[in-house]
């Protein structure tokens, strides 16, 4: 007689477990957009492909047969170059694993610091809202602010991966670049009119005038020296098969590190340039500063350091007294996570949590530590995670587009 367990709902796990799927947004054509990362309910560093976020800002490109796909290299090069998949797979290739957060990842929680209120839940539920394009509302008062904030949770933007290319600068040398050169310019296939919906999620505000590009193809400008490191690929597969069409296919740009708006998806262009062009995901939304005029407001590059609880939960609370289990993930824009740390007494003390070893530095690591409580009552429990760059978590201020954010958010529990 057949085993259960070899068969059946046992192939996945036992039958009763969460299988961790993205928790998805599509638009007006039933295309997933905008998907969520089932971040609480993972056991390990790599987050599977179908539970991985899914961010499209303009219209999702159309599907791309990778015998039809190519790439050109134009601008400050001595030779002009045109890929297709063939050629570019036929390079010395490269595998790297890293976190992609997006630069917006639980912007929400800049807003609860600041204003209060209830504080925003990871288990929040995302509603079928027809994609945030429509959001913006055809009537004069334009969008509805707390109608977009509830259809739209800004957490669980964030994935673990493993990436496999060719090393951008090995494209690059094949090309030549000119002297002059300081920016690459990165194309995608997908166009479309950036809405300013995203915007007024961001900063709360519907009352601002944004800039209306028109019709653009999504663009960064990213500089020569972070296109030239090794770690920085076009890659045309991740967790080990070639890449989904709503994750760039057939190839895409990863830059470790740095928000997941420069890690351009279906790739059309690469085009050297001796300025940084004013891209407008580079000047207008991916910014750092105080407010829409701040003149010193600056693209958003690499992320801070940032941990995250994922186990308990406030929702977790009550809490028999016990032994208990905190753990969750900690990662950084600068490279390896050295340290982390945990407070249960809302920060007053700290004590070292295990950091899980790991040779991949740009990869988040997972962090636990055992809670031994046998007094019952109410406890905060925090964690701050430090980097191999000694900086340590806070690192971002408050900014009015409410990107990277790494902030401490505390568990609040009762222990009963
Ligand atoms: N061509 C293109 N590349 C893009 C985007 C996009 O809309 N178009 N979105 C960016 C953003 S904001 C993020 S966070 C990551 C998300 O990558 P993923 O959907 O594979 O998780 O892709 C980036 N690359
Ligand atoms: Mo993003």
């Amino acid at each position: 007689m057949a085993r259960p367990e070899m068969e059946g709902e046992w192939i996945e796990g036992w039958p009763d477990r969460k299988k961790a799927r993205i928790m998805p947004s599509k638009d007006d054509q039933g295309r997933t957009i905008f998907a969520r990362a089932p971040v609480l309910e993972l056991g390990g560093l790599t987050t599977p492909t179908d539970a991985s976020y899914i961010i499209a800002q303009l219209n999702m490109a159309d599907p791309i047969h990778p015998d039809d796909y190519d790439f050109k290299v134009t601008g400050l090069v001595e030779k002009p170059l045109v890929f297709n998949f063939e050629e570019i797979q036929q390079l010395p290739s490269y595998t790297v694993r890293t976190t992609m957060e997006c630069a917006g990842d639980d912007g929400e929680y800049f807003r609860w610091q600041k204003e209060g209120g209830p504080k925003p839940s990871r288990l929040k539920v995302q509603e079928e809202q027809g994609g945030w394009n429509q959001m913006a509302g055809e009537d004069e008062d334009g969008a509805n602010i707390d109608e977009i904030f509830d259809a739209i949770p800004t957490t669980c933007l964030v994935s673990g991966g493993e990436w496999t290319g060719v090393r951008l600068r090995d494209v690059l040398e094949l090309a030549g670049v000119k002297p002059e050169a300081t920016h690459v310019h990165l194309v995608g296939y997908d166009e479309g009119r950036p809405d300013p919906t995203p915007i007024y999620l961001s900063t709360g505000r519907t009352d601002i005038e944004i800039e209306d590009p028109g019709v653009i193809n999504y663009d960064k400008a990213l500089d020569l020296t972070k296109a030239t490191d090794p770690d920085t690929i076009l890659a045309w597969a991740q967790n080990g098969e070639y890449l989904r069409h709503v994750h760039g296919a057939p190839l895409r740009v990863i830059v470790p590190g740095w928000s997941g708006n420069w890690s351009v998806k279906w790739l059309k262009e690469i085009e050297l340039l001796d300025y940084e062009k004013p891209c407008y995901y580079q000047t207008q939304y991916f910014v750092l500063g105080e407010g829409p005029d701040d003149p010193n407001k600056v693209p958003c590059k690499e992320l801070g350091v940032k941990s995250i609880i994922t186990n308990p939960i406030d929702e977790d609370s009550p809490l028999e007294a016990g032994t208990h289990r905190i753990c969750g993930y900690a990662w950084s824009g600068l490279g390896a996570i050295t340290r982390v740390e945990v407070s249960t007494d809302d920060g007053e003390s700290w004590e070292d949590a295990h950091v899980e070893p790991s040779n991949d530095r740009w990869l988040w690591r997972r962090w636990s530590f055992k809670w031994d409580v046998s007094v019952t009552g109410k406890y905060v429990i925090k964690a701050r995670a430090t980097d191999e760059e000694g900086r340590t978590q806070p690192q971002t201020p408050w900014n009015f587009q409410m990107k990277h954010f790494d902030g401490i958010v505390p568990v609040d529990v009762e222990v009963v």
